[in-house]
């Protein structure tokens, strides 16, 4: 037991002495955003700027405010600061920015001071609130943010505020599979990721394109196109108040954190599922939930070539 214990500590010292090294990719991100009154009563965040690692990166997103918001990609490693404006201007709300999965301290938790005990941690109209998030080893996934102050202390991620943040494992490297083998592929080999928010009777989606990195907000139960032997990554984000059911018919797919491959998957309130395919046919995505299916809860999977 002592060896493995000394075993244990020298392993720590090493781990701190690469430390610097393993983190010399992490990005510093400088992020702007404003909350905005959009058309049918709705409200939608929008991208003002944002640069990583000294490069500004702003055009790859919409220069309008969307539903959904801008998708944030980072990497375990990096860290962000991000200012929320108020361009709403509601007289005595806040908006907010609440983030899941990532870490922060109290101040950066975006909640109201009857939820944190501390502080209002939103902006005023016309006025900024900024939160510091340090995307800690440990921390990949796809996590949504949303609102947590306007109106009530739940936010109004109903009426559009709400969007996704992607932390790309420090590896560089996921799990995909193309229906028989498993492979661990680059995420830059990666040439679409869509993020598909699950509402109550409708999927809203976003695509980022690998390439380019542009950002499309696509709307509700889109249209989602791949060329054959893509790699193509999926993000599911529940936000609705129902069990869901997710199918995309005729493929299989690695459960992430198991070697299992599965062809549908349960996804409960405010949960998340994420798999990365390589594309071979086309097919239907849907929620297979016997009544969200009633409501057309399902879209197009198109794959060419
Ligand atoms: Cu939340």
């Amino acid at each position: 037991m002592k060896h493995k214990y000394k075993h244990g500590y020298f392993t720590l010292i090493l781990a701190m002495l690469f430390w610097p090294l393993s983190q010399s990719n992490a990005a510093e991100h400088i992020i702007d955003m404003t909350a905005e009154k959009i058309d049918g009563g709705l409200l939608a965040y929008k991208m003002q700027s944002h640069t990583a690692g000294g490069v500004d990166i702003t055009t790859r997103y919409s220069s309008v405010a969307t539903i959904p918001g801008p998708t944030i990609v980072l990497a375990e490693g990096d860290t962000v600061t991000l200012t929320i404006r108020n361009g709403i201007n509601v007289t005595d709300q806040q908006v907010s920015v609440h983030v899941h999965g990532v870490h922060y301290t109290i101040l950066s938790d975006g909640t109201l001071k009857v939820i944190n005990k501390i502080e209002d941690e939103g902006a005023y109209p016309s006025g900024f609130y900024t939160y510091l998030w340090t995307i800690a080893p440990g921390t990949a996934g796809t996590w949504p943010y949303h609102d947590h102050n306007f109106e009530t202390h739940n936010g109004s991620e109903v009426k559009g505020l709400f969007g996704a943040v992607i932390v790309n494992p420090a590896s560089g490297s996921v799990t995909a599979s193309d229906g028989r083998n498993i492979a661990s592929v680059p995420v830059s080999s990666i040439k679409k990721d869509y993020v598909l928010y699950l509402g109550d009777d409708a999927f809203w989606g976003m695509a980022i394109d690998g390439t380019s990195k542009q950002q499309t907000a696509l709307g509700v139960n889109p249209l989602l196109t791949a060329n054959r032997n893509d790699n193509v990554r999926f993000h599911l984000i529940a936000m609705g108040t129902y069990l869901n059911q997710f199918k995309l018919n005729g493929y299989q797919w690695v459960d992430p954190g198991t070697a299992n491959m599965i062809n549908t998957k349960a996804i409960g309130p405010l949960e998340k599922h994420v798999f990365t395919i390589n594309a071979s046919h086309s097919a239907a995505y849907m929620n297979t939930n016997f009544s969200r299916k009633l409501m057309g809860m399902t879209g197009n999977f198109n794959v060419t070539h």
